[in-house]
C-alpha cells in the first residue's frame, strides 16, 4: 500500500475537501467573496461555495468545496494505538476477582463547569454505549459516579473515601482550553493530596482531547472520540493488575 495518499472526491487522487466554517460578517455577496477568499489562503484551488447560511445577526456559516495540493505521508502519522488486549467482561471479572482479590474501584465525574454528563455516563452507566454495557455492569468493579460540575477537592476527597483505583474524569467543553486546565488542575491536586504509590490512576476522556498529550497532562490515559466501556475495563485491567501500579 503507498504510503502517500491524497483526498479523493470525484476521482482517486484528485485531492478535493470539503470545510465548513463561520465568519461573523451578514449573509451577502461580499460575505461569499470573504469565504473563497479564506478558502483560497487555506489552500483551497479553486475552491467552490456550496452553502452559505445566516447564522443569526451578523454572522454567516459556509460550507466550501476544492482541491488542495498536499500529500498526506502515512508513514508520519502519529496516534495512541490500543497497547492492551481487548477483554470481555467476563475476562475483565475473572481476572480481578483471582488477582485483585476484592472489587476494583472506580470514581468518575465530570469536573470544572463541564455539564456534559452523556460521555462519562456511557462508560460508567449499565446502559452503556454501542450496544455494550457500562462499567456498572462489572460484577467486580464498584462504581461512583460523580456526575456533573464537581469541584477538584470533592473528586479528590471522593476517590480518597473510596480508596479509588481509578478515578475517571470527562471533559467535553473545550472553549479556552477549559478542558487542558482543568486536566491540569486535577492531576496537580491528586499529585498534592497523594503519595505516588496511593494515587489512583488518572483517566480522563472527551471528543476533543489529543491522545498523545497523556504525558503533558500528567494522566495515565487518554480516551477519545466513539469509547467503548470495555476498551476502559480493559485498559484498567491491564494496568492495575497486569502491570502491576496496585496502589500499596
Ligand atoms: C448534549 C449536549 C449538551 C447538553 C448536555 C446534556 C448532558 N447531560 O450531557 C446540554 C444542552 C446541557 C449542553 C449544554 C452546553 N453545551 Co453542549 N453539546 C451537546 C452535544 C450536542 C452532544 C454531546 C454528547 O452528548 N455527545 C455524546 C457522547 C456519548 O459523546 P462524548 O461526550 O464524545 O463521549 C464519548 C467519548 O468522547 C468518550 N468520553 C467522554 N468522556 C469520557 C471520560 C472518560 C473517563 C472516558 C474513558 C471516555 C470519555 O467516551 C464517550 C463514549 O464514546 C455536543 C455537540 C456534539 N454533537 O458533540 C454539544 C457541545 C459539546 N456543547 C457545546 C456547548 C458550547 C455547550 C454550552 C456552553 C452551550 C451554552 N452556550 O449554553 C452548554 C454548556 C453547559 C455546561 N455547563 O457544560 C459545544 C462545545 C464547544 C467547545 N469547543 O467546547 C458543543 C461541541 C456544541 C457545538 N458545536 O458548539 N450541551
Amino acid at each position: 500500500m503507498s504510503t502517500i495518499v491524497r483526498p479523493y472526491g470525484d476521482m482517486t487522487g484528485d485531492g478535493m475537501v470539503q470545510t465548513s466554517f463561520t465568519l461573523p460578517i451578514p449573509h451577502d455577496k461580499k460575505a461569499e467573496g470573504a469565504a473563497l477568499q479564506l478558502a483560497a489562503k487555506m489552500g483551497l484551488d479553486p475552491a467552490m461555495l456550496v452553502h452559505a447560511k445566516q447564522m443569526g445577526e451578523g454572522f454567516t456559516f459556509f460550507v466550501v468545496y476544492g482541491r488542495v495540493n498536499h500529500l498526506v505521508e502515512l508513514d508520519k502519522v502519529q496516534v495512541v494505538e490500543r497497547d492492551f488486549p481487548l477483554l470481555t467482561a467476563k475476562e475483565v471479572n475473572t481476572l480481578v476477582k483471582k488477582k485483585l482479590r476484592r472489587k476494583l474501584s472506580v470514581v468518575g465525574a465530570c469536573i470544572g463547569t463541564d455539564a456534559h454528563t452523556v460521555g462519562i455516563d456511557a462508560i460508567l452507566n449499565v446502559k452503556g454505549i454501542a450496544g455494550e454495557k457500562g462499567l456498572e455492569y462489572y460484577r467486580e468493579l464498584k462504581v461512583v459516579n460523580l456526575g456533573a460540575q464537581v469541584t477538584v477537592p470533592d473528586l479528590v476527597e471522593a476517590a480518597r473515601k473510596e480508596k479509588a483505583d481509578a478515578v475517571l474524569v470527562s471533559q467535553v467543553v473545550t472553549q479556552r482550553d477549559a478542558h487542558l486546565h482543568n486536566t491540569r488542575e486535577m492531576t496537580a491536586a491528586f499529585r498534592e493530596a497523594l503519595p505516588a504509590h496511593k494515587r489512583p490512576l488518572l483517566i480522563v476522556g472527551g471528543p476533543r482531547f489529543d491522545e498523545l498529550m497523556a504525558d503533558e497532562l500528567g494522566v495515565d490515559r487518554i480516551f477519545g472520540r466513539g469509547t467503548t466501556p470495555r476498551e476502559v475495563a480493559s485498559f484498567l485491567v491491564h494496568k492495575i493488575i497486569e502491570k502491576g501500579s496496585e496502589k500499596k
